[in-house]
């Protein structure tokens, strides 16, 4: 048997290809660039907890924000099975700035350009949870998502992971 738990993972994203990481600095997922996001608390909804935790974690304040896609996420020997749902914030107030759990960094969802000219880093698929690069193209393309990764090792180990996603 397991138990569903609720979480929120949030990317704020410009039109012009740049998408805001936080670098995870404590708890679960340390050591990975991901959104920000977390626990759905009692008497919130979803998309409160999105937005109160973007503010804790990133220093912004989210205007426009649609729901882009949901992930269901099970690991080996765990009861809990996460049901995280994902969103875009597309409009906020503020700029990202370091927290106690995120450190806030830009990067290009862009193929390189001219290398002459300054640019952000790319996507750090590397340093992100295994699973990302699997959603991450439809994200990016704006179509909504379902899926669900099995992780066959403790969510430390950055190898072993399986999924698949589907358009939703
Ligand atoms: P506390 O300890 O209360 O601060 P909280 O911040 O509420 O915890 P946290 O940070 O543990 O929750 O939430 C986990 C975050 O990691 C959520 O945003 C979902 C995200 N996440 C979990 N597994 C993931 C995975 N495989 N791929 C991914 N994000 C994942 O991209
Ligand atoms: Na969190
Ligand atoms: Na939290």
């Amino acid at each position: 048997t397991s138990t569903l738990k609720q979480y929120t993972l949030v990317f704020p994203v410009t039109e012009d290809g740049k998408i805001c990481l936080g670098m995870k600095k404590r708890g679960f997922g340390a050591g990975r660039y991901n959104g920000f996001g977390g626990k759905v608390e009692p008497g919130e909804t979803v998309f409160e907890a999105a937005k109160r935790e973007l503010h804790e974690e990133a220093n912004i304040v989210a205007t426009k924000m649609p729901h882009c896609g949901r992930i269901r996420f099970a690991f080996e020997d765990s009861p809990v099975l996460m049901d995280v749902f994902v969103y875009r914030v597309e409009a906020w107030e503020g700029d990202p700035s370091e927290t106690e759990e995120m450190l806030p960094a830009w990067h290009t969802s862009l193929p390189p350009s001219d290398p002459s000219m300054p640019q952000l880093p790319q996507i750090p698929f590397d340093d992100m949870w295994p699973d990302d690069d699997l959603w991450f193209p439809l994200f990016l393309a704006k179509k909504s998502f379902v899926g669900r990764v099995d992780f066959n090792k403790p969510p430390v180990a950055p190898e072993g992971s399986e999924g698949k996603m589907e358009d939703g």
